[in-house]
């Protein structure tokens, strides 16, 4: 469904089967060798969410992409799995859009999760020029996505995103003002096991 021109919410795109195996390994590698975090942004303040970049890592300092996480531990960011980069250009391509995704951001939901509206515009220039998507994938419980517009002030959608959904946004809807509000506890598919949410989104720098 195409909610705004580069918008597209896929929703069910992922069988619970796919799901399940995506929850485990989301799971192995939050609790990797180079673990999740909790970040502190720029302003002092934790975000509401365990994160774990992989691919490049996105410092919640400087708002930059790096190789090593110098804002926590200096460990390198795990690569990006191929499978992982396989499911967002399908994805993507899906959604009528090309994505050679080089990144991802996945992110920790607990019951008090959230995360601010905010734009993604951290990526390349030449990735924001050629208006490349983030690629989204939700897993476990549902979240109430906001989707603004061009300026914070825009009037804002909420959307839930259940698990097992993708949402895209590029083209002219790439630096479009999101967050998410809070996740509903409890809604998560009981066959995941999953006590929360994961939220991948991937991006090409
Ligand atoms: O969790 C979500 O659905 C959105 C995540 C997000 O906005 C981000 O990673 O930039």
């Amino acid at each position: 469904m195409e909610l705004a021109p580069g918008a597209v919410h896929l929703r069910s795109y992922l069988g619970l089967d796919a799901q399940r195996a995506l929850v485990a390994e989301c799971q192995a590698l939050m609790d990797g060798a180079v673990p999740a975090y909790v970040p502190t942004v720029r302003g002092g303040g934790k975000m509401h969410v365990r994160m774990l970049c992989l691919g490049r890592h996105w410092n919640g300092q400087t708002y930059r992409y790096e190789p090593k996480r110098t804002d926590f531990d200096g460990l390198p960011a795990p690569p990006l799995p191929k499978s992982f980069k396989d499911l967002a250009n399908t994805i993507a391509h899906r959604a009528g859009m090309a994505l050679a995704a080089d990144l991802c951001i996945l992110n920790y939901y607990d019951a008090d999760g959230r995360m601010g509206l905010h734009q993604d515009k951290d990526e390349s220039p030449r990735s924001l020029e050629a208006g490349f998507p983030v690629v989204s994938v939700s897993l476990g419980d549902t979240a109430r996505f906001l989707f603004g517009g061009l300026r914070r002030k825009d009037p804002i959608t909420a959307i839930p995103l259940e698990s097992g959904d993708a949402f895209v946004f590029g083209g002219p809807a790439r630096l479009r003002y999101h967050g998410v509000s809070r996740i509903a506890p409890g809604t998560a598919p009981p066959e995941l096991g999953l006590h929360g949410r994961f939220n991948l989104t991937f991006r090409q720098y």
